[in-house]
This record gives C-alpha cells, sequence and structure tokens, in this order.
C-alpha cells in the first residue's frame, strides 16, 4: 500500500543550517542531513521536482564567542567553518543544489523583509527588559555570554537564557548565581535595563494550534514539543545587544549597538539560500518564489529535535506574518546519536569537552562514504536516542551490505560474465521459485519507496537488505553453480532472474549509497539519471523493467570492501583519545 499523501507538485527539502563555528560531525549527519539526502535522491530519482537547500549559520553568540576564545575575528571564524563544512558535506554525498551563507549581504534584505512585514502588521512591539550586564567589559551579556546556576534544577552551569541539562528557558534574571562567560573578565554582572524587539507570539496561537491540528502523522517527539509551546507561547525577544547579526530595520536610536536574534535570522535563511540559488543556479531571480508562495510546493525541514521550536512553531508564525508564504508541510525532528564508550561500557552524550564526537572531516579521512552512510541510516535517531557503537559499525556493514547485498552481486555477475559471455542470459521456462523472485523484486522496492515517504530510513534500508537475503536464498536453492554441468538452459534462467534482481539493487541503493550505486551502474551499463529541479523520468519504476537477454555487462569489481577488525580497533582507540574531531 502507498503511503497518503496529499499530491503536491514539488518539494522543498531543508536540513538545518549548522553553526559556522565547529566541524560538522557524525551525530549531525544521522539526525538533520544523511535522512534528508537519502529522501531528496529517492525524490530525484521518482523524477519528482526537488530541491534541496542548506548552509551555514553564521550569526549569534555561538559565533562571537567562538571567536573571543580562539582569539580571531567573527568573520575568521565563520570563513573558515563554513568552507570545512561545505566540503565535508560534499565529501559525504550531501546532495544540496545549494550550501549558502546568512552573512552574505542578500540575506540582510530577506530578513528584513520578514521584520518589516511582520512589524507593519503590527506584531512586533518593544518592552524593556533587564539583562545582565559587564560592568568591566561595558557591555550586556547576551545568552552564552552568562552562564550560573539553573532556577528549575540547580545546574551550574547553565546558560543565561536556557539550561542545558534540564531543558528549562527562563529570563535572565531568574538566573541565580550568574558569572560572565567570557575570557578575563572576573567582574560580577549587573542587571541594567535595555530595549528590545518582541515578536507577538500569542497572537498566532490559534492559527498555530489549527494548522498542527492539521497533521496528525508527524512524529509524536515532534508534535510533542510543538504543542507544549503553543499551549504556552508568550511574546519574544527577536534582538539582542550585540554588534554581530541582522541591523534592526527601524528609526529608533535605542536600535544601536543591537541587531536582531539569530534565531529570527537564520530559518529565513532557507529563503535567502532559495533566492540565491534562483539567480546562480536556475539562471531565473523569480524562480524561489515558485518554491516558498505557490500551495503546490511541499516543504519539508529536517532537523535535531532541540530546533524543533523554531520550525515548527515560531518560523511557522514568522511565515503567517507573512503574505503569501506556504508552512512546511512536515517537520523531520530526530533524537540524538549518543557515543557508546567501550572503555566505560556506557552510553554517552557527544560533547565538545569531554572529547568524545567524530567529525565528518576525520570519519572520511578513514573510511568510506558508503560505510559511514550504511552504518548511520541503519542507526538513525528516529524515534529514540541511539549509539555510535564502533564493533556494531564493523558487524553491520560486513554482515549486512557485504555479505548480504555485495556478495549476492558479486557472486551473481561473476557468473554471468564467465558462462554467459558478458551478457545477461537468456530466460527459459520460469519456474515457481523465479516468479517468486521476480514478485519479490517488486514487493521490496514498493516496501522501500513506502518507508521513504513515511520518512522511515532504517525500516527503509532494512526492507533493502531484505531484498538481498531473499536473492541470496534463491541463488542458494537454485544452485546455479551446480546445474551449470547439466543444464545451461536451466543456469541461464537462474541468472536471468538475479540480473533483475542486481538491477533493482542499483537503484534502491542510490538514495542510500550513491558512490556504490555509480559504480554498479556502470558495470551495469545502466544511468541512474533522475529529476531535480525541473522533475524527470520515474527512473525507480525503470528499476522494475527488465534487463534484456543479452545486455553487455561489465566484470563485476568489489562494491564494499569489508572492514578489517584490527583496523577498526585501532580507529576506536584514536577516538578514545579524542582524536576523532
Ligand atoms: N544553527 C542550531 C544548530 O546548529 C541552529 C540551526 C538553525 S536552522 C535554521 O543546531
Ligand atoms: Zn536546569
Amino acid at each position: 500500500m502507498n503511503a497518503e499523501v496529499k499530491q503536491f507538485e514539488r518539494t522543498l527539502v531543508t536540513s538545518a543550517l549548522p553553526y559556522a563555528n565547529g566541524y560538522i560531525h557524525l551525530g549531525h549527519i544521522a539526525g538533520a542531513y544523511l535522512p534528508a539526502d537519502i529522501y531528496v535522491r529517492y525524490k530525484r530519482l521518482r523524477g519528482d521536482k526537488v530541491i534541496y537547500i542548506g548552509g551555514s549559520d553564521e550569526y549569534g553568540v555561538p559565533i562571537t564567542l567562538t571567536a573571543l576564545k580562539e582569539g580571531i575575528t567573527p568573520q575568521e571564524v565563520i570563513d573558515r567553518y563554513h568552507t570545512a563544512n561545505a566540503e565535508s558535506f560534499k565529501a559525504l554525498g550531501i546532495s544540496y543544489d545549494i550550501y549558502g551563507r546568512t552573512s552574505w549581504p542578500l540575506h540582510v534584505d530577506t530578513t528584513q523583509q520578514f521584520f518589516r512585514k511582520l512589524d507593519q502588521e503590527g506584531f512586533i512591539h518593544t518592552e524593556s527588559v533587564e539583562l545582565w550586564y559587564s560592568p568591566q567589559l561595558e557591555r550586556f551579556l547576551p545568552d552564552r555570554y552568562v552562564k550560573g546556576t539553573c532556577p528549575k534544577c540547580g545546574y551550574t552551569d547553565a546558560n543565561g537564557d536556557e539550561c542545558e541539562a534540564c531543558g528549562a528557558q527562563y529570563a535572565a534574571q531568574e538566573l541565580l548565581a550568574p558569572r560572565a562567560n567570557v575570557p578575563g573578565d572576573t567582574s560580577s554582572p549587573v542587571l541594567r535595563q535595555s530595549r528590545h524587539w518582541f515578536l507577538d507570539l500569542p497572537r498566532f496561537a490559534e492559527k498555530l494550534k489549527a494548522w498542527l491540528d492539521g497533521h496528525p502523522e508527524w512524529r509524536a517527539n515532534v508534535k510533542g514539543i510543538a504543542y507544549g509551546w503553543v499551549n504556552d507561547l508568550r511574546p519574544r525577544c527577536i534582538t539582542r545587544d550585540t554588534d554581530w547579526g541582522v541591523p534592526i530595520p527601524v528609526e529608533d536610536e535605542d536600535a544601536a549597538g543591537k541587531r536582531i536574534y539569530v534565531w529570527f535570522d537564520a530559518p529565513i535563511g532557507y529563503v535567502t539560500n532559495t533566492r540565491q540559488w534562483s539567480m546562480e543556479v536556475a539562471g531565473d531571480e523569480n524562480a524561489w518564489k515558485r518554491w516558498w508562495k505557490d500551495p503546490g510546493t511541499r516543504m519539508i525541514h529536517f532537523i535535531g529535535k532541540d530546533n524543533v521550536p523554531f520550525h515548527a512553531v515560531i518560523f511557522p508564525a514568522m511565515l503567517m506574518g507573512q503574505e503569501d508564504y506556504i508552512l512546511p508541510d512536515h517537520v523531520v525532528g530526530n533524537e540524538y546519536l549518543n557515543i557508546f564508550n567501550r572503555k566505560t561500557g556506557q552510553s554517552e552524550k557527544g560533547s565538545k569537552s569531554r572529547g568524545n564526537m567524530i567529525s565528518v572531516r576525520w570519519a572520511l579521512e578513514h573510511l568510506s562514504v558508503d560505510a559511514l552512510r550504511y552504518y548511520l541510516c541503519a542507526i538513525a535517531p528516529e524515534s529514540k536516542d541511539s549509539d555510535f557503537d564502533w564493533d556494531e559499525f564493523m558487524n553491520r556493514y560486513n554482515g549486512e551490505l557485504c555479505d548480504v547485498v555485495g556478495n549476492f552481486i558479486h557472486r551473481s555477475m561473476t557468473m554471468t560474465v564467465k558462462n554467459f559471455d558478458g551478457s545477461v542470459p537468456a530466460v527459459g521456462l520460469l519456474e515457481a521459485e523465479d516468479v517468486a523472485m521476480l514478485d519479490a523484486i517488486a514487493e521490496q522496492m514498493d516496501a522501500v519507496a513506502d518507508a521513504l515517504e513515511m520518512f522511515r530510513f532504517r525500516q527503509a534500508l532494512e526492507r533493502y537488505i531484505e531484498l538481498g537475503r531473499k536473492a541470496n536464498v534463491y541463488f542458494d536453492a537454485m544452485q546455479p553453480w551446480v546445474t551449470r554441468k547439466t543444464d545451461m538452459e536451466r543456469t541461464g534462467t537462474t541468472l536471468h532472474v538475479c540480473c533483475q534482481v542486481v538491477k533493482a539493487l542499483c537503484y534502491g541503493m542510490a538514495p542510500f549509497l550513491p558512490e556504490g550505486a555509480a559504480k554498479l551502474a556502470s558495470l551495469l551499463n545502466l544511468r541512474l539519471s533522475g529529476g531535480g529541479p525541473d522533475g524527470g523520468p520515474d527512473a525507480w519504476r525503470e528499476a522494475l523493467v527488465r534487463l534484456e537477454s543479452g545486455w553487455k555487462l561489465e566484470s563485476p569489481q568489489v562494491l564494499f570492501p569489508k572492514l578489517d577488525p584490527d583496523r577498526i580497533a585501532e580507529l576506536a582507540q584514536m577516538h578514545l583519545e579524542g582524536q576523532a574531531f
């Protein structure tokens, strides 16, 4: 059965814009990036019109604090990490149509347009608030510039506005025992008045509720967080005391020394990057409007759990306050990828201070793109947290991808090329087993597609591997290596069927493992093309069209080399020693 999906003309997919203040790591990938990329690659294969928008988040306290701590300018911070992360994504095959930057001048324009429209409609007001101020630095200490004790749980390393330990959000003056989180500042912060701009979220409450009610299909974790917020909306401060951000587009002397809050401008970055794509890639500066303003567009956000309030409540409210923007149709929120520590036998949160994170750039120095993508999809933290574990990584990749899919492809192609002159053999009389195998191709490919349509990436990958398992069972039952000695016609029919499975395995592999699929397609003399922003033929269905007898095949190659246990033990040791970042 196909998932019931409203018919849309085109799909706009976004992945969260990571702060350009550190290297992208595997925890990021497993949540907001790999699933989005798999989805987009699948959609392109189907010939759907789709674009995939990403980029760096380059404003806000995360950037300026990093600059302060590393003794460089914010511009140097974002240039370094934007470039590095864009390269990491590319190397891992994350196939953005554009990877933009919120520091682009165009972004000032988009953000200010959003602000002005909300202001004109009366959704923005100012309030005087008490904020922590450093007498020594003579400046306000927004967000993470101040640390202290959480008023809710007593955690002593809580941020100025939220607690990482218990998730509480609070007003600055509620923070207990405040201290400046700035190297060299030894003064005690004091409270001072500052006038700021606020977005009137409560005025969107009814509309937001009605919209959420229209999406019962969303994951429970996302709905839970979103309803929690919508049922308790307060005006939200959308400016900060800083000089690093988009200027506030108002004539007001209090706006000097203040900028728009990063969480206001960051999601607007999706719009900016689509505008930039229109000019740079599509060659039509108005193309972005189709993607953001035509109700025929289905917008899907892929994010980590901590970003749910911004994508499922605040940004939608900001969109509702514009004239004619669409709203997201799905917000795919993911849980966290933790790290299994083999020394302690415990699962732990990935964190910079623990030094237990694995950066993409380090991982790709030592491991193949497909091995990483396979494992990260197999353990994607969809509905609950999962663990990165080196042993499991090796065992699943070796035992599933190599032994099941790789092995089937290899033995089928080897026997075919050797015994049938490098081409797909003629088909003779089909036995029940042959018919069942051919039927299983369509069934499994449908099951993969259904799971992908429902954003169940782990399940989709399992259904894919299942096709490989069924194929191995078939191969073992038909024993072509035995029949070869007595009955070439029977052997040819078996291998003819096997070649059809290999073809489907190639198409089915493409969303998950682009490198393996490209290699296999060239061995099969197939072109794995599909759509893009303008759509194209449905190549996924093409997978079920049989290769004709006589179709030329190349000699097989190993698609997925096995991981060596000693090597994995070495990498795990480096990771344990904090060298994997
Ligand atoms: N930069 C938070 C993060 O990197 C934030 C996401 C913005 S998405 C518009 O997790
Ligand atoms: Zn707390």
